[in-house]
């Protein structure tokens, strides 16, 4: 068969051919890589191949918001590769993830007790759900096996995240694999009710009650957990209406079905807390974290259980595994030297006291794009926010693209799916950043319509 290297430009001086990407439009990347192609970062910028510096607005993919080459971060890995690179997951441990595990249940607070790690978003998501249907199991509940899920909701990749996920291409070409006995909440996007809402939209909060629909269908004695994320990020930073999360609660309390928060994307402090949860005043049996855990330099993810739930599984002797679960990196040191790193960061350097100080800055900033050409939404809460562009007839997606483009020549990294462009600047921008943020945004929007 005929390769397409023809075409293709090498980035960097490096053929580009053998990486197949991730979530990537690979043919039309490898045909001029360069600008695409990230050789150093430094602080809340990136330099690109071409020598070109660019504003990181999505905190690399969200996770990165400390800023890169965060010195203690660099040096805690730096030490750590040293003192012990590799500690074996099961039937092992090692210092620093006893005392990560004390401190980001602490950090939960709420009645957290206990946390199960993993290394990526959809990990930890598969690691929640595989604990729910375990935990109604040995409290003599076998019944309860169905998840509920929620239109536009991204959990990963994972087989269990995109059955609970609600992202339609997400799932397409995998519908073979789903889970059975998954269902769906509505989502709570509604452009007439909440188009160019700051911060929690009022309307909303009654599709909350679709769960008690969902319970009369299936029965209470069916259903192990709901997995929500208090904000969707991927689906495009989609705010809980005000009252929804406490609704839900409510219901999965009076229903006996576990509460699940997905914060791969809001855990530490996205939101100007530490968590969704303490930003919605919300608590949920389960959190997935990922993502700024380590500030995005070294892959960690966890699940964080209340006591109740992790204690449920101590029985039977004690030589005996509790949980057949558990992933190689579960808990690796150098991650968790990283974790360290950051939470002695968010300690002592207060970026979340920046990044409610930012808050304002960016809605300010990000609504005042209202009346731009073809912008459809804004929408925005925590250091997060999102403008939806009207979609270029018959071809979705290319206005964004263009946008996106445009933001590169401008120095801006923006991040796009489907037509909406998403902001997540980092905590340590300046106020002056994240306004040039928006006005290069601006500009590219007059100048793709
Ligand atoms: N749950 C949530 C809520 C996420 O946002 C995952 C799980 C999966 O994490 P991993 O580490 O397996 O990718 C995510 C990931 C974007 C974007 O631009 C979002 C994610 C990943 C990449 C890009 O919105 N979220």
């Amino acid at each position: 068969m005929k390769r397409e290297t023809a075409v293709l430009q090498p980035a960097y001086g490096i053929d580009t051919q053998a990486y197949w990407m991730p979530f990537t439009h690979n043919r039309y990347f490898k045909k001029s890589p360069g600008s695409r192609t990230l050789v150093r970062a430094e602080g809340a910028y990136y330099t690109n191949a071409d020598g070109k510096r660019l504003f990181d607005c999505l905190s690399g993919l969200w996770c990165s918001p400390l800023g890169h080459g965060h010195p203690r971060i660099a040096e805690a890995v730096a030490r750590q590769v040293k003192e012990l690179d590799y500690s074996p997951a099961f039937q092992m441990g090692h210092p620093k993830i006893f005392s990560l595990a004390g401190r980001i249940a602490a950090l939960a607070g709420a009645g957290m007790s206990h946390v199960f790690f993993g290394n990526s978003g959809s990990e930890a998501v598969d690691t929640a759900l595989k604990i729910a249907v375990a935990y109604h199991r040995v409290k003599g509940e076998a019944s309860r096996t169905r998840l509920i899920g929620r239109e536009r909701g991204y959990h990963g990749v994972g087989l269990g995240g995109i059955s609970v996920g609600g992202i339609a291409p997400n799932r397409r070409m995998f519908s073979a694999l789903m889970l059975p006995g998954v269902d769906h909440l509505p989502h709570t996007y509604n452009a007439a009710e909440m188009a160019f809402s700051r911060g929690q939209p009022k309307w909303g909060a009654h599709l909350a009650d679709e769960l008690e629909r969902l319970v009369a269908l299936h029965d209470a004695s069916t259903i192990a957990a709901v997995i929500v994320e208090p904000m969707q990020g991927s689906g495009g930073v989609i705010v809980p209406p005000a009252g929804y999360l406490e609704r839900l609660r409510a219901i999965c309390d009076r229903h006996g079905i576990l509460l699940i928060f997905d914060e791969v994307i809001t855990g530490f402090g996205r939101l100007g807390e530490m968590f969704g949860a303490q930003r919605f005043g919300v608590a949920p049996d389960m959190i997935c974290f990922a993502k700024i855990v380590t500030n995005g330099v070294i892959p960690m993810s966890g699940v964080i259980v209340k006591r109740a739930i992790h204690d449920a599984f101590m029985t039977g002797p004690d030589h005996a595994v509790e949980l057949f679960h558990g992933y190689t990196y579960s808990g690796h040191p150098v991650a968790a030297a990283a974790a360290h790193a950051t939470l002695d960061a968010f300690e002592e350097e207060k970026p979340l006291a920046r990044a409610r100080e930012l808050e304002p800055a960016l809605e300010r900033a990000v609504h005042s794009l209202k009346g731009e050409p073809g912008v459809a939404d804004i929408r925005n809460i925590g250091l997060a926010a999102a403008v939806e562009l009207e979609p270029v007839p018959d071809k979705p997606g290319l206005r964004a693209l263009k946008v996106f483009e445009r933001g590169i020549e401008e120095g801006m990294l923006y991040r796009f799916t489907g037509d909406t462009i998403a902001m997540a600047p980092p905590f340590i921008s300046s106020k002056n950043e994240i306004e040039t943020m928006i006005e290069r945004l601006r500009e590219a929007i007059r100048s793709t319509r």
